[in-house]
């Protein structure tokens, strides 16, 4: 066993026996320039750099054969030529972008990356790349005593990933999530180290089970794969922003998500008759809780068959999605990949007579167990089966679905693996390829066929995609929930590390299941769960089968009135996440962050695991832990003030809090924004006074900040129909100056002005709007 772990290399080993595991790559005995960048022969490999920006590097290890540049399921960009310095020196090749340095030492090929004229960003020393006879590849760089790491997609455990060690293989993992349970259902073979302030990021780009060894070694870390080619890129940031807008140039953003999916979800598994699902619609309404979307789990299928319902408990899903629409309620329909091997059943019909299910090389469908009995699986990895599989959401799209939870895609399989056998050969578009190097992406792929197709049937819609598994770029196509955790305080604690994780890995729209999924909730765990779900990006309350009902209104009145409240609060701040969230689209960046993200200097925000922030100026410090209403919340630099009660609290510190059950401690950052909207009905959702609320600075301080709005559920803004407004606050000792920097796009919103409401003066302070002297309660026009 030890044979297969990293301990092979452990350098306390004898380096007789580790030189016979990993074979070193070699000195490089050729160089040169072609189209696509660089190409080394080494003794035993070949390895190609190439650019895609002046701060990004891919570098490209085959240890078989020639490099392959062309077999990523997850980058969207091609390499760019751009003008290279290149320097050959007796012992070292240096080629330089505008932005960096990389300097490959020939004997044996080694890689450091440093700014131009800065900082190192990576460096091997003794170790560099290997490989194995197995086929296994390695990559070591050394590791600074200063060092942090995040990122990781989903991982359980705390921010920080220095002293851990983490594998990716998509896995569906009912057992209690603990810190050691790993891997989970997502594989993102990215991180980000953030070192004396300073941040940079290396995606591992590689579908193998992979291990990333932040852990074993006192001075590197590794990264290694049982299979394929080591192909990884370097993004230099030097902010953590900055590497995040890299990393998603690299694998593409998140579109931006419809209004109604950022509000509230209420799931089950399973609301299971048309009865219960108008029950719970209704009791919404007149409980007067929002919600805008009621997921149906399993139970409505005839049989666990895709793309079928019941026709005795769902007589008539058309009417009850067009009656619940009508109510201001979206229905999402679960979609499993597994599709029930019936020779009565059309789709497991068709999928046999187009050879859409996965195979063996000898051309056995491969048959597994899940939930609908023995099933055959689409080969995702084929354009044409994406084709046919998103088509066929057709059945649900003509009956007003507009979003589509998919689950169990790692795949899940019930046996002993939990999966589809490794030697299953996906076609892969004629590049025949086992499960073993493609199970990571089968998820991915699931989702970028089922978001096609609805994005083609859905008239100018935009698409929901909710998803269990995934790889780098899933954000491209799906919300990501983090699938089977339980109804422990202690799941709580770790869904913020956990969100603010897969945040830093690209994943910006992501959610746990509030309230706990398994084990039975308890109303004060409910309402501290729902309090930190108001403000994570996905918003849903899900629970097992078996397991007490915890809609928000059942444990009685006290509880339902300060979940309403919080629920009504994720709508007040509507303005404020659809904001976040065009930033989070355009941008890369997560909505839900840590709070190094804005104070990377700080070194007290490095593994900060029970506060994070909503943008750049919100900062939330949730209660945690039962019968506690007292906490300690650390404030960076700076002045804060508490959003409810106004009370103010000066940063580099901590200060003690008080929260009852129904006060979630919400601090602003002083001399910034935040916008508001009041909620109407769960028909209308919001009105139409947009309000500003802003926290004056008495000390010196400048703030930008932006309103975005357009329909909220269509694709007109990518044509203009939007409304972008820049603003600039600049607060000094005698004043608070709001100025519309810019205004953009053609969409007129309901509302025709914007209140701006100015919160915190002191008596020598005015406010001045757009040049003009006014009062602290005033109006911009739009
Ligand atoms: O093996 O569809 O994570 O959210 O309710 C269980 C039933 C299958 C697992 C998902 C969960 C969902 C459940 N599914």
């Amino acid at each position: 066993m030890l044979e297969d772990t990293s301990f092979a290399i452990h350098p306390g080993n004898n380096t007789a026996t580790e030189a016979i595991r990993f074979c070193d790559i070699g000195n490089v005995i050729e160089f040169k320039r072609n189209s696509q960048g660089y190409s080394f022969r080494c003794e035993k490999v070949h390895v190609v750099v190439c650019f895609y920006h002046p701060s990004i590097v891919r570098i490209v290890m085959n240890p078989t054969g020639k490099v392959d540049l062309n077999d990523s399921k997850s980058v969207v960009v091609e390499p760019k030529n751009m003008p290279i310095t290149e320097k050959e020196m007796s012992d070292t090749i240096l080629l330089q972008t505008e932005e960096l340095e990389v300097a490959i030492r020939k004997q044996p090929f080694r890689v450091s990356i440093h700014e131009i004229n800065g900082r190192v960003i990576v460096r091997e020393k003794e170790r560099g790349m290997a490989f194995r006879e197995n086929g296994e590849v390695i990559v070591c760089k050394e590791k600074f005593t200063t060092d942090h790491y995040y990122g990781f997609g989903e991982k359980s455990g705390f921010l920080d990933k220095r002293g851990e060690k983490y594998e990716m293989w998509n896995s569906d993992v009912y057992a209690p999530h603990n810190p050691e349970t790993d891997p989970l259902y997502q594989s993102i073979p990215f991180f980000m180290t953030l070192r004396q302030g300073k941040a940079h990021g290396i995606f591992f780009d590689n579908t193998f089970r992979t291990t990333f060894d932040m852990k074993s070694y006192n001075n590197m870390y590794t990264f290694r794969a049982e299979g394929g080619q080591v192909d990884y890129y370097v993004m230099a940031g030097p902010t953590p922003k900055e590497v995040l807008e890299q990393y998603t140039f690299i694998t593409g953003r998140m579109p931006l998500p419809a209004k109604w999916a950022l509000g509230y979800h209420q799931s089950r598994y399973s609301y299971e008759s048309e009865e219960e699902v108008r029950a719970l619609a209704k009791k919404f309404v007149e409980q007067d809780i929002p919600v805008d979307v009621i997921h149906l789990d399993i139970h409505y299928m005839n049989g666990y068959r895709v793309f079928t319902f019941d026709k005795n408990r769902f007589p008539d899903p058309k009417k009850l999605i067009a009656d619940l629409r009508d109510m201001g309620i979206r229905v999402v329909p679960i979609v499993d990949p597994g599709v029930k091997k019936d020779p009565e059943y059309t789709i497991y019909q068709e999928g046999v007579r187009d050879d859409n299910f996965c195979k063996y090389l000898e051309d056995d469908i491969y048959i597994g167990e899940v939930w609908s009995g023995k099933s055959a699986f689409p080969d995702f990895t084929e354009e044409r089966v994406r084709k046919w599989w998103g088509d066929k959401h057709v059945f649900y799209s003509d009956m007003g679905v507009e979003g589509v939870w998919n689950d169990m895609n790692e795949p899940a399989v019930f046996n002993e693996t939990k999966t589809m056998d490794t030697a299953v050969m996906h076609r892969n578009d004629g590049n025949p390829t086992t499960h073993r190097a493609l199970h990571n992406v089968y998820g991915l792929l699931m989702g970028e066929a089922t978001y096609e197709g609805l994005k083609e049937q859905l008239n100018g819609k935009r698409p929901f995609l909710l998803t269990r598994s995934g790889y780098a770029g899933v954000q491209r196509y799906a919300t990501v929930w983090t699938g089977d955790n339980r109804s422990f305080w202690e799941h709580l604690q770790m869904s913020l590390p956990m969100v603010m994780n897969l945040g830093l890995s690209g994943v910006a729209f992501a959610g746990p299941d509030v309230g706990g999924f398994a084990h039975d909730t308890n109303p004060e765990l409910l309402v501290r769960w729902t309090q930190v779900g108001a403000f994570t990006p996905f918003f849903r309350n899900h629970s097992a089968i078996g397991t007490l009902y915890q809609e928000p209104w059942q444990f009685g009145e006290e509880y339902e009135d300060i979940i309403r409240k919080y629920i009504k609060m994720r709508y007040e701040w509507m303005p404020q996440w659809y904001t976040l969230f065009r930033q989070a689209s355009e941008r890369g960046l997560p909505v839900m962050r840590p709070l190094f993200m804005e104070y990377p200097t700080d070194e007290k925000t490095y593994n900060l695991n029970d506060q994070f922030m909503v943008g750049d100026n919100v900062m939330i410090a949730p209660i945690l832990a039962p019968a506690v209403t007292d906490r300690a919340v650390y404030f960076p630099e700076g002045g804060w003030v508490d959003f409810i009660v106004g009370k103010e609290f000066e940063g580099g510190k901590v200060h003690l809090v008080h929260a009852e059950l129904d006060q979630l401690p919400i601090f602003i950052k002083k001399g910034t924004a935040v916008l508001q909207n009041p909620y109407i009905s769960n028909k209308e959702k919001q009105g139409t006074d947009m309000t500003m609320h802003i926290f004056a600075s008495q000390k010196d301080a400048t703030y930008t900040c932006m309103l975005y709005d357009d329909d909220g559920e269509t694709f007109a803004f990518e044509n203009g129909t939007y409304l972008k407004l820049d603003l600039e606050i600049i607060s000094t000792k005698d004043q608070v100056a709001v100025e519309v920097k810019r205004k953009e796009g053609t969409y007129q919103p309901s509302y025709q002005d914007i209140k701006v409401n100015v919160i915190g003066l002191s008596e020598g302070q005015h406010v001045i709007i757009n040049g003009a002297k006014s009062g602290k309660q005033t109006t911009i026009n739009l």
